[in-house]
């Protein structure tokens, strides 16, 4: 029995099958984390979501920020943009129910006993573990909500990009949904700088990545997160595990065992 983290997937339905036959996973025994981003951009969108949605006893997946757009693409109020590749998703006969099950899968998941926190994007600096929880909590309740369509709506935009615990409403749910699925780097004060997607190496001056900057998070328990292909550190690097190694880019799937932290990566077979 063990537990997997995978990388973003981001429909590249053949890595997944060719890392999972890899490292010989079994259903009926072992356990897959999904650091989110599970569909778009690859061509097996609706592949890998189907399998996932068959072995969900055995999968705890966290969302990512295309997860999220497509439950609002779904939902009817989001269009879907040119880059998307998951119609494949939206024209099949089990869309509502792989899209519901999507929408009501968690925003960070935390094993004590593995000592390890997963969530899309890291943990805001400014965010104990607890702070985190309770935050991610609000948010699930809102994408589990009857109206959740409401929220979808005002889901996409940049501000607020500083936390605050006095934000109210939608606002302070954007900034949480920013938070966990968007972020990779910030101002040292914390204003979040949604816009950059690119290396560490080439970050313009004044912005750090997020995990720079002092934390309140129990430096002890292990972040496993993804969202940054372009960011390229050691597995792992203190207590991160940045699993993201840009599948969809030509580059790998990872996998992470949690019981040994033993990495097994396979190259990109979408190509
Ligand atoms: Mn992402």
């Amino acid at each position: 029995m063990a537990t997997y983290a995978i990388g973003d997937i981001q429909g590249c339905y053949k890595t997944l099958s060719y890392l999972l036959k890899t490292i010989a996973f079994n259903p009926k025994h072992d356990r897959l984390w999904l650091v989110g981003d599970v569909i778009n951009r690859g061509m097996g969108s609706l592949a890998v979501l189907n399998y996932l949605y068959d072995i969900q006893d055995r999968c705890v997946l966290v969302l990512g920020n295309h997860d999220l757009h497509l439950i609002a693409v779904f939902a009817g109020v989001a269009p879907l943009k040119k880059a998307d590749t998951f119609s494949d998703i939206l024209e099949h006969a089990k869309a509502n129910l792989l899209c519901t099950w999507l929408r009501v899968q968690p925003l960070l998941h935390y094993d004590h006993a593995l000592n390890a926190v997963m969530t899309h994007a890291g943990i805001y600096p400014l965010w104990a573990l607890n702070t985190a929880q309770r935050l991610a909590q609000e948010v699930e309740a809102l994408l589990r909500h009857e109206d959740h369509k409401s929220f979808l709506k005002v889901l996409y935009g940049n501000e607020p990009s500083l936390w605050n615990e006095n934000l109210k409403g939608y606002d302070r749910a954007r900034f949480i949904v920013n938070a966990f699925t968007r972020m990779r780097v910030m101002r040292s004060d914390g204003h979040l700088e949604l816009d950059y997607k690119g290396s560490v190496e080439n970050c313009p001056n004044g912005l750090l990545p997020w995990f720079k900057l002092p934390s309140l998070f129990n430096q002890n328990t292990r972040v496993i997160f993804g969202h940054w292909a372009q960011c390229i550190l050691p597995i792992p690097y203190q207590n991160l595990y940045l699993i993201d190694t840009g599948c969809v880019w030509g580059r790998q799937l990872t996998a992470l065992r949690l019981e040994d932290g033993k990495v097994f990566a396979v190259e990109s077979q979408e190509y």
